[in-house]
């Protein structure tokens, strides 16, 4: 996504301005290494580009800056669920509006960190005491780390994804490869299914691998570059592409699933009281970092 020409709000550093795109603000990062955007709403990164390289994040060209609706596209954040086992749909982080707490940089890159903090909106959905951090490092790779404290004085459980979108040149000719052998299939009612640890796309994909590789490789021919994917502090690695469900997707071009796919850093549980519990006091960071391999 091109945030160049989008009216600046103000200018934070030599690297570092807010600039707005329709009704949300964006933390615009350009230097030598690399250029980022990241949305206050959804604590969203909307854009991931090292200096001559093609995005490597897909955003949709429908994709609605209402401040209400969710980011079709870029790194939602979901969180303190992931998928459709409590409403709203991957939980609320990533329709939240997120502060700015710190921007830092040197030479080898610029860090944004931002925070969320419960509201009247977050405790009428999930009545618990948190804080929640999401660091971001952009570099010549991207390292987007989401920690979250128990500030309760009892415990609580959740899950999440860093539900990231690539931009790849064809579907047909992108291969997946490092997420493992055994998947739940979502196409199939989370149906138990051994694969081989490398995946074509002819039809449309959502499925959670569970015993992923220390780094998953996109490899896309056409773009002439292997995307990495590192994660930690996940038990699972979802893949999704909808494939001729994207007709039924209003903020998604019919045939945008020709050039995304999605790779996710995830904590997956198959209900709210399964997933990850934190007592008082306790935290735990999900990341995720891309890299780009010649
Ligand atoms: O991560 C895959 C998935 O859970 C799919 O099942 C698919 O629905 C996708 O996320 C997008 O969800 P969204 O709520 O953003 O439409």
């Amino acid at each position: 996504m091109n945030l160049n020409g989008l009216p600046i709000i103000s200018v934070l550093s030599d690297c570092v301005t807010i600039v707005q795109k329709d009704g949300i603000k964006i933390v615009r990062v350009k230097h030598d290494k690399a250029e980022a955007g990241i949305s206050l709403f959804g604590g969203h990164v909307v854009s991931f580009k090292p200096i001559d390289q093609q995005d490597v994040i897909w955003m949709s060209e429908r994709a609605i800056f209402d401040g209400n609706t969710a980011l079709r596209g870029g790194i939602p954040v979901c969180w303190p669920w992931f998928g459709r086992i409590a409403a709203p749909a991957h939980g609320f982080a990533r329709s939240s509006e997120w502060q700015l707490i710190e921007h830092r940089e040197n030479e080898q890159g610029v860090i944004v960190s931002l925070g969320l903090r419960p509201n009247d909106t977050t405790l009428d959905i999930w009545p618990h005491q948190f804080d929640a951090v999401l660091n971001m490092e952009v570099s010549e790779c991207l390292k987007v780390s989401l920690t979250v404290t128990n500030t309760d004085s009892n415990a609580w459980t959740f899950s999440g994804a860093l539900h990231s979108y690539f931009n790849i040149a064809d579907i047909n000719d992108t291969a997946i490869t490092g997420m493992g052998d055994n998947y739940l299939d979502n196409l199939q009612s989370g149906k138990a299914c051994l694969g081989g640890n490398a995946l074509n796309f002819k039809a449309g994909v959502d499925r959670v691998y569970t015993q992923p590789q220390e780094c998953i490789d996109i490899t896309d021919p056409k773009h002439q570059r292997t995307i990495t994917v590192k994660n930690q502090g996940d038990n699972a690695a979802v893949i999704w592409n909808p494939w001729e469900l994207a007709i039924n997707m209003g903020d998604m071009d019919d045939d945008g699933y020709q050039t995304m796919v999605c790779v996710e850093s995830t904590l997956h549980a198959p209900s709210l009281e399964q997933g990850k519990t934190l007592q008082p006091g306790e935290s735990h960071t999900l990341s995720t970092e891309i890299g780009i391999k010649a």
